[in-house]
């Protein structure tokens, strides 16, 4: 038998604010600078941010979790695909369960494109890895998008709401999707995912208020909270933003409260 999943261990008062940093995999350096390219920069972001959890690659956790970071829960991502653009990506799996739970992971993650041509691997693949997990103890964190070549509209709500539904057969813990900005539609979303937590994922980094309001109005439908990533160490003032979306999610505070403050500082 599974032992219980502690999802627990990955929320902050019952919901999340993940700090995720793969993108130098998933996208390419060109998203860092020379201070934000230093892992340790963004890891002592979760660490005094106080986030829910550090979502990062194995060997980015080899070298820079251990001691100093071990407060910050770790979720270790365990496959990958690079940027260049592939009209069907097949993003496998290339470290495993027990190597992340060697590494001291709280949680495991994996993104699943669905509506690619590579989709049924993929299915395969999770689910054999939502098994192995559940057995370590651990929740497995889906990253969910609609991706690939039979795809019509990758941010359409159907589509969303389809691929929270197949990571909740699949037996994801928590599902991570984009917000497309139909709150009536998210809803559905969340009705799709089950049991499963859902967390927004951040996107490029954008105008503040226009981020922190997308965030008011997922809390406000019953998301467990973010996952984010460039619009918090890209921030030029990544600990006073960090605080604003403390706000939203954690105090129910509006935008423009949320805003009023981070201006302030
Ligand atoms: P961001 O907040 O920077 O968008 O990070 C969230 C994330 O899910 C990362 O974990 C991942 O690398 C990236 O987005 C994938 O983004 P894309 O949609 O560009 O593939």
């Amino acid at each position: 038998m599974p032992r219980n999943i502690k999802i627990d261990g990955l929320l902050t008062k019952g919901k999340a604010m993940i700090l995720a940093c793969d993108q130098g995999f998933e996208h390419g350096p060109g998203d860092f600078n020379a201070t934000n390219i230093d892992m340790e920069y963004v890891m002592d972001l979760a660490l005094e941010g106080h986030y829910s959890a550090i979502a990062i690659q194995a060997g980015m956790a080899k070298a820079y979790y251990g001691l100093h970071y071990k407060d910050v829960p770790l979720i270790v991502k365990l496959n990958a695909k690079a940027g260049l653009p592939d009209p069907d990506p097949w993003s496998r799996q290339h470290t495993s369960v027990a190597y992340a739970a060697k590494l001291g992971a709280a949680a495991v993650g994996y993104t699943l494109y669905h509506g690619s041509r590579n989709e049924n691997p993929q299915f395969v693949e999770l689910g054999r890895i939502v098994e192995e997990a559940h057995e370590y103890g651990l929740p497995v964190v889906v990253w969910n998008y609609p991706r690939g070549s039979l795809v019509k509209d990758e941010l359409g709500t159907d589509e969303i709401a389809y691929g929270a539904r197949i990571a909740q057969e699949l037996g994801a813990d928590m599902i991570k999707l984009k917000y497309n900005g139909d709150k009536e539609g998210f809803k559905w979303i969340l009705k799709c995912a089950g049991r499963a937590k859902v967390v927004i994922s951040g996107g490029k980094r954008e105008d503040e208020r226009h981020f922190l309001q997308k965030l008011w109005e997922v809390m406000d439908a019953g998301a467990a909270g973010i996952a984010v990533g460039r619009n918090a160490w890209q921030h030029p003032k990544p600990f006073a933003f960090t605080r604003a979306m403390k706000d939203v999610i954690f105090e129910g505070k509006s935008a423009d409260e949320a805003m009023k403050r981070l201006q302030g500082q």
